[in-house]
């Protein structure tokens, strides 16, 4: 672990990290000093000393002045640092993915995908550095040419939750830096250590450069970094995953201030099965969707709506699945389910598994709190299914763990209504093998989520779509598409080449 630990410039010594990086490391920030704690055992990883508001302005300082010359540079020498700063993550992925792998206790595969995903995205970044393109317009005046322009839009702030530590944060920040912007980092206060080593990833690349201040970190709490940061008129765009609770509030402050916010919210992701579906491939994407990452995914599947008619075969063979679920150290290579966060996670689980009893629902498996051999001290939940009716009323919150309920549903109509009639609206699926009903699901009445997939489960998205969701998932869109586009301010321009100034609308003004 010590090893991992160095190889990602995180030293192992008494003294506590910096967590502040403000166009260089501030060697003793203000704030306070807190532990990162691996979820998988309890032990302490590292302390690491926060950002007090001094920090944020020296960030907000740096943020600035770099973005005066790296706006300058024309957009694919932005890429070719992206291009590079892919090139070190290469280079640290297996390390990195342990680090996410002890810092948030998903397993190692899981970990590596996520540093693969960084990856993903810095290709894809590389790529659109050529491709920021605007539209040409005919004028309606003769002699006019008129056309739209993307300018970077200046420094940005980045706040991300723990769930996905790294790879959240490379989405904004590898688009935001190739559309020409700086940015401001807050990771989670539960994953400093994930924040700290992507940050002496990217300075590898970027100081040499003279370009530190283009990515800066601070470490911290809502007070004084998080609130600082949405309230800050200096930071036009605010990109927030997180809560729902806290996205509303991020939103209420920067819209406060006319500021554009970029919001990736709660999930409550549904999962359909029809009665021509493809009954294995169904299985596997919810034994992956509300397992993996130990249902700690925005896009973890949280209800299974099973048609009538498969509904008891398959719940027999998804509660057989479960039980094959090794559950463990998520370091260890055998393990498919780790710890879940914290023990504000366990007593979430454990009050949604109490209501489902209450509401006369059944535990079909798990269910309870679990001790791991050599794990003692880690926060592990049993994989839980709970039958639960259509009308219990935890099927419209997000619970944050390895909970998945299953409902019984008539028909395609039913499952979709009932599939919307949440506050979420992240992400869906289907599994049919009928045309009709894959393209009803997808149809103007179908699913209202950012994602509706068909025959693929509600997680593991791609990064060459844009990610996000409607209603209480914030409505922002991250990662691929015209996703850039939040990074960037446009401008219409319209240009006279002859000696007259015709109106627009054919307006004549003047004297007659
Ligand atoms: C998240 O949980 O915040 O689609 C992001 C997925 C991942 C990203 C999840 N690519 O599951």
């Amino acid at each position: 672990m010590q090893d991992i630990l160095q190889s990602l410039g995180i030293q192992a010594t008494d003294k506590p990290l910096s967590g502040v990086y403000a166009g260089g490391w501030v060697a003793t920030p203000g704030g306070e000093t807190l532990s990162s704690t691996n979820p998988a055992t309890g032990s302490n990883l590292g302390r690491v000393v926060h950002g007090d508001s001094a920090d944020y302005e020296a960030c907000v300082a740096a943020a600035q002045e770099a973005f005066l010359r790296w706006r300058m540079l024309p957009a694919p020498q932005r890429g070719e640092y992206i291009r590079l700063c892919g090139e070190a993550l290469r280079a640290k992925k297996t390390e990195l993915g342990a680090l996410v792998t002890m810092e948030m206790g998903k397993i190692r595969a899981e970990g590596e995908g996520e540093v693969q995903e960084m990856i993903d995205i810095a290709d894809f970044a590389v790529g659109l550095s050529r491709q920021l393109y605007g539209l040409t317009m005919h004028s309606e005046r003769p002699g006019h040419r008129m056309y739209e322009q993307w300018h970077p839009i200046g420094p940005i702030g980045i706040i991300s939750a723990f769930n996905f530590p790294v790879a959240v944060w490379a989405w904004n920040a590898f688009l935001a830096a190739v559309c020409g912007d700086t940015m401001i980092w807050k990771p989670s206060e539960i994953t400093p250590l994930c924040g700290i080593a992507v940050q002496n990833i990217v300075n590898e690349v970027m100081e040499p450069a003279g370009f530190g201040g283009v990515f800066n970190l601070c470490c911290g709490t809502a007070e004084p970094v998080g609130e600082a940061m949405i309230a800050d008129r200096r930071l036009p765009l605010i990109s927030a995953t997180g809560s729902v609770r806290m996205g509303k509030r991020v939103g209420e402050v920067v819209g406060g201030r006319l500021g554009r916010s970029l919001l990736e919210l709660g999930g409550n992701n549904a999962l359909l099965v029809m009665d021509d579906a493809n009954l294995d491939l169904a299985l596997s994407a919810v034994l992956f969707g509300a397992v993996g990452t130990a249902g700690q995914r925005c896009t973890s599947t949280r209800r299974v709506l099973l048609h009538k008619d498969i509904a008891e075969e398959f719940t027999t063979r998804l509660c057989q699945a479960y039980k094959q679920v090794n559950m463990g150290d998520p370091l260890a290579s055998d393990t498919l389910m780790g710890p879940v966060i914290n023990e504000a996670s366990v007593n979430a689980m454990l009050a949604a598994v109490a209501a489902v009893k209450e509401s006369g629902g059944e535990i079909l498996t798990g269910g309870e709190q679990a001790t791991i051999d050599g794990c003692e001290g880690g926060t592990f939940m049993q994989p839980t299914i709970a039958r639960v009716s259509k009308d219990f009323h935890l099927l419209k919150e997000e619970t944050f763990a390895p909970l998945v309920y299953l409902v019984t549903v008539n028909d395609l109509d039913d499952a979709i209504a009932l599939q919307n009639d949440v506050p979420q609206g992240l992400s869906s699926a289907v599994f049919t093998t009928s045309v009709q009903s894959s393209e009803s699901f997808l149809g103007h009445a179908g699913s209202d989520c950012g994602i509706a997939n068909v025959n693929i489960g509600t997680s593991g998205a791609e990064i060459g779509g844009a990610f996000g969701g409607e209603k209480d998932t914030g409505g922002g869109r991250e990662a691929g598409s015209d996703s850039w586009k939040a990074y960037m301010r446009r401008q219409t321009c319209t240009i006279n080449y002859t000696d007259e100034l015709p109106l627009a609308q054919g307006i004549r003004f003047g004297p007659a």
